[in-house]
């Protein structure tokens, strides 16, 4: 004996669900976030490995290094492969110095910057968060944070949503001021830096209207099909 499909079930289901299934999809859509910019650092250098952006640092150069990386926080199938490694410097000569990273968010907004660390006992161990509208000043964003002594699986995460400034802005730029560093091998570790935002063609939430005419519309192909039966 074969089992038949109770068609009659599927005709019963109301067409207001269908049409919040609907919509539920095209909203989730619009929450998507794209990367602008990631660094991995698993090529051993400041260069951006997705998207665009740039990264200089004013560290002296012998103290910029690469170690060990983590897949906390990567993006689009990438490997643990290396990471940032950045140390106090003789005299701590680091302290005060920072990793700045320029990102244009033109066609984005709400921006989102995010990267795994970890730093030793005697590592940079109160670093500011900055941002800037115009790639020059540089403003505190939170307060000075501690490295966990592991990259551990979750990220920083620094949501910069609240700062409209910093939607489509071609000048937009990030900074992280190190600082606490207690002695010339002291270190930090930074891996997978990602800079993201909601586009432009992806953040139009369905204005009321044209949800309403999503919906008659549905109703009307509803309506056209029971008089058919
Ligand atoms: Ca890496
Ligand atoms: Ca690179």
């Amino acid at each position: 004996m074969f089992l038949k499909p109770d068609f009659r079930l599927t005709r019963r289901l109301p067409y207001h669900l269908i049409c919040a299934v609907l919509l539920f999809f095209a909203v989730s859509q619009a929450a998507v976030a794209d990367e602008l910019a990631v660094w991995n650092f698993n090529d051993s250098d400041l260069n951006i490995d997705h998207g665009s952006g740039t990264l200089t640092s004013n560290l002296n150069v012998a103290n910029i290094l690469f170690a060990a990386g983590t897949t906390n926080n990567a993006r689009l199938g990438d490997t643990a492969g290396q990471a940032l490694s950045l140390q106090g410097g003789t005299s701590n000569a680091n302290n005060g110095r920072n990793l700045t990273f320029n990102v244009s968010t033109l066609g984005f907004s709400n921006i989102i910057v995010s990267f795994a660390t970890q730093g030793t006992s005697t590592g940079f161990n109160s670093n500011q968060f900055q941002y800037s509208l115009d790639g020059i000043n540089f403003i505190d964003f939170g307060s000075p944070y501690t490295p966990a002594t592991a990259f551990g699986s979750l990220p920083l995460v620094f949501s910069l949503v609240s700062i409209a400034e910093l939607n489509n802005n071609p000048n937009a730029a990030f900074r992280i001021v190190f600082n606490g560093a207690t002695s010339s091998t002291g270190n930090n570790r930074i891996d997978n830096i990602v800079v993201e935002g909601t586009s432009a063609s992806t953040s139009s939430i369905p204005e009321p209207t044209t949800a309403l005419l999503l919906l008659s519309g549905l109703g009307g192909l509803y309506k056209m099909k029971r008089r058919r039966r």
